[in-house]
């Protein structure tokens, strides 16, 4: 879950499967509940690691399962020929695994992989991992940053597609109106459905063969669901009406033609707005926040690196007191923005707050609550970057140390709740286990002040302590008062 190029891959296997494995192709048995007795391996392909250590240092093991090896002992040892043999194995093989606990997820093939980004970047694990829950149906607008430069700097795309051609649909607009593109999509998306129906339905009356009229009948029966039945249904709704064409009759063949149009619109799309937070806090605000007060089923995911980090680091309105960015040479003098507290203000708004080496599990929880909810939602991703200063082999648990520091807030607001009469908020963040003072004293973008700020700094880190405790404590209190 952890490496940020997805270099490292987890399958079941079916014994059947392994039958021309390579020699030196080793599985273990797998421990999920399956009658298949499958086999379980974790891969690593090993030509696209780009040797960030993410993964030696997350593994939790006392002695650590992984350790740092040449290509060429592991060419020797015939990983490239594993890596291909595991490649063609068949996928996304989650028998007693379902796709909502962490290990279904991981059983799922990324859809975004070996990306330009940074050695250890902190943004693409998110952006690998919501590949892997939504991305055969997933249709992405990237505000212009990072992500949409280690996105598609053509000619290459790190966005790829299932055995069956499936995978996410990527565009990059401005950096001023991403928030609008999204929703621009989202309103397609919707137009195209309705005149879809529209069309099955007049196709249905104008009669049609029994078994096109049962796999049409059968798509609308699951019109508002996404998983792999609504999926398969379409696939046999496509199969149907390739077999139909020349056999309709004159009254059906407009709308006939409209439905083989639009047949990839039986299965919602899932609409991802992505950025930065210069994008998300800064320049792209305006329409952010026009498109959460819009209440569609739109998804925004803030890859919050707290700079303007694809420009070399400028202070967003999310770098908090103390930090040294661009344009705050002596250290940032003002509080980081709540953008979640703006957001939840709504009421009708989806929104979270995470860390993923903090917490996995709300990381996981929080994508499926915001994919799930049929409104706006909002994530904010703690991100770090090379910008931070600190060795990129520890951004996960860079990730964990600003949640254990009370540096990084953990929360979801889920408006569903409300609706049922419990309480939307959960904070989830545990009372502080390490110092403030220690956590951003050991990152260069705050160390440096001593140098920027020499006179200053001491009693600017005390006002960088009370600030984030402030924004904690504000935060905490949500839960008695949304
Ligand atoms: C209106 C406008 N201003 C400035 C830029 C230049 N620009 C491109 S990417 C970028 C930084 C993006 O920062 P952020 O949104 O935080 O994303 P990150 O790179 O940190 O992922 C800037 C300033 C631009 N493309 N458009
Ligand atoms: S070293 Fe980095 S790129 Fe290579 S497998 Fe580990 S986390 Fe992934
Ligand atoms: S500059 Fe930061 S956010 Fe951008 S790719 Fe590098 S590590 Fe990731």
């Amino acid at each position: 879950m952890a490496c940020p190029h997805a270099v490292v891959r987890a399958k079941q296997i079916a014994p059947e499967d392994l039958k021309n494995a390579p020699e030196s192709f080793k599985t273990v048995k797998s421990k999920t509940k399956n009658n298949r007795n499958l086999e379980y391996k974790i891969q690593l392909y090993v030509d696209d690691c780009t040797g960030c250590g993410v993964c030696v240092e997350t593994c939790p093991a006392k002695n650590k399962a992984l350790v740092f090896s040449t290509l060429e002992e592991e060419h020797k040892k015939g990983e490239a020929e594993n890596y291909r043999f595991f490649d063609a194995l068949p996928e996304n093989v989650l028998d007693g695994a379902p796709e909502e606990t962490i290990k279904g997820a991981m059983f799922k093939k990324p859809l975004f992989e070996f990306s330009g980004a940074c050695a250890g970047c902190g943004e693409t694990p998110y952006v690998r991992m919501m590949t892997q829950l939504y991305g055969e149906r997933m249709v992405i607008a990237n505000a212009t940053g990072c992500s949409s430069i280690y996105g598609g700097t053509f000619p290459t795309v790190p966005y790829c597609k299932t055995k069956e051609g499936r995978g996410p649909v990527w565009a990059n607009s401005l950096f001023e109106d991403n928030a609008e593109y999204g929703f621009g999509m989202r309103l397609a998306i919707d137009s195209n459905r309705s005149m879809l129906k529209l069309n099955v339905e007049n196709l249905l009356q104008s009669g049609v063969s029994d078994s096109l009229k049962s796999a049409l009948e059968k798509s609308l029966s699951l019109w508002d669901k996404a998983g792999s039945d609504a999926i398969q249904a379409q696939d046999s709704v496509k199969a149907a009406l390739k077999a139909e064409a020349g056999k309709v009759s004159e009254a059906s063949r407009k709308s006939l033609r409209k439905v083989i149009e639009l047949q990839d619109y039986f299965v919602d799309k899932s609409v991802w707005i992505l950025g930065g937070d210069g994008w998300a806090y800064d320049i792209g605000f305006g329409g952010l926040d026009h498109v959460v007060a819009m209440n569609k089923n739109v998804n925004i995911l803030v890859l919050d690196t707290e700079v303007y980090s694809n420009t070399g680091g400028q202070a967003s309105k999310s770098t908090p007191i103390g930090a040294v960015a661009k344009f705050a040479n002596a250290g940032m003098r003002l509080t980081k923005k709540n953008l979640g507290f703006m957001c939840m203000s709504y009421g009708n708004v989806y929104v979270a707050s995470i860390s993923m080496g903090a917490n996995r599990a709300q990381t996981l929880k929080a994508f499926q609550e915001a994919e799930a909810y049929r409104g706006p939602s909002i994530i904010l991703a703690y991100a770090p970057c090379i910008a931070h200063g600190i060795d990129m082999m520890k951004s996960q648990t860079e990730e964990k140390r600003a949640v254990d520091a009370g540096y990084w807030p953990l929360y979801r607001y889920n408006p569903m709740l409300a609706k049922d009469g419990k309480s939307p908020f959960a904070w989830e963040t545990k009372d502080a286990t390490a110092s403030f003072q220690e956590f951003i004293r050991s990152e260069g973008r705050y160390k440096s002040l001593l140098k920027t700020a020499p006179s200053e700094a001491e009693a600017i880190f005390k006002l960088a302590e009370e600030d984030a405790a402030r924004r904690m404590s504000f935060l905490k209190k949500l839960g008695d008062i949304m």
